[in-house]
């Protein structure tokens, strides 16, 4: 038992270095922290690199209940809430995929599980894309390029098919990716 706690121990640990000197190209956290269409903070993301992919944790409230789309834009601004975040451009998306993760021409890069908000409008999740990486990696699209790139949600579910966004609707907030 000793040995085998000794030998897992080992192989976690030259995972982790192995993704921090090949994976990330130096940028192992970012976080975002997000503002609605009022400019009202409404929370945070914390996003961590691996090997496989990045761990996007997010603690939100303020929100309107109910499921919500949520996506890694491509232009890393927030920078024009009362006209709905369109700065922000549509999803992180370098191969031209088709958008939905249920989609069989997708899913593209910024794709991402919804959000459901609880009815006192907070929600505190993690989700995983294997499709993206903040500082770039081998076949994952680079969040943290020289445009940036935001989180952004939307007022609506995403259906995960529907072209081009899924029936999200109208994007109700909005946070940028910052290297931590
Ligand atoms: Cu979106």
């Amino acid at each position: 038992m000793r040995k085998f706690k000794t030998l897992s121990f080992a192989a976690c640990a030259a995972l982790a270095a192995g993704a921090v000197h090949a994976d990330n190209h130096g940028v192992a956290e970012a976080g975002a922290d997000f503002i609605d269409k009022e400019s009202k903070s409404v929370g945070t993301a914390t996003l961590t690199e691996g090997p496989n992919g990045v761990a996007i944790y997010l603690d939100l409230h303020g929100l309107p209940p109910g499921p919500k789309a949520i996506h890694i834009h491509s232009v890393g601004t927030c920078e024009d809430p009362e006209a709905g975040f369109v700065a922000s451009k549509g999803h992180l998306n370098p191969d031209g995929k088709e958008h939905g993760l249920m989609n069989p021409k997708g899913p593209d890069a910024g794709d991402l599980p919804n959000l459901v908000v609880l009815d006192d409008g907070s929600v505190k999740v993690e989700m995983f894309t294997p499709l993206a990486s903040l500082g770039g990696a081998e076949g994952r699209a680079t969040i943290l390029d020289a445009d940036g790139a935001a989180l952004v949600i939307h007022i609506n579910r995403d259906d995960h098919i529907t072209q081009p966004i899924g029936g999200a609707g109208p994007r109700i907030a909005c946070g940028v990716v910052k290297a931590k």
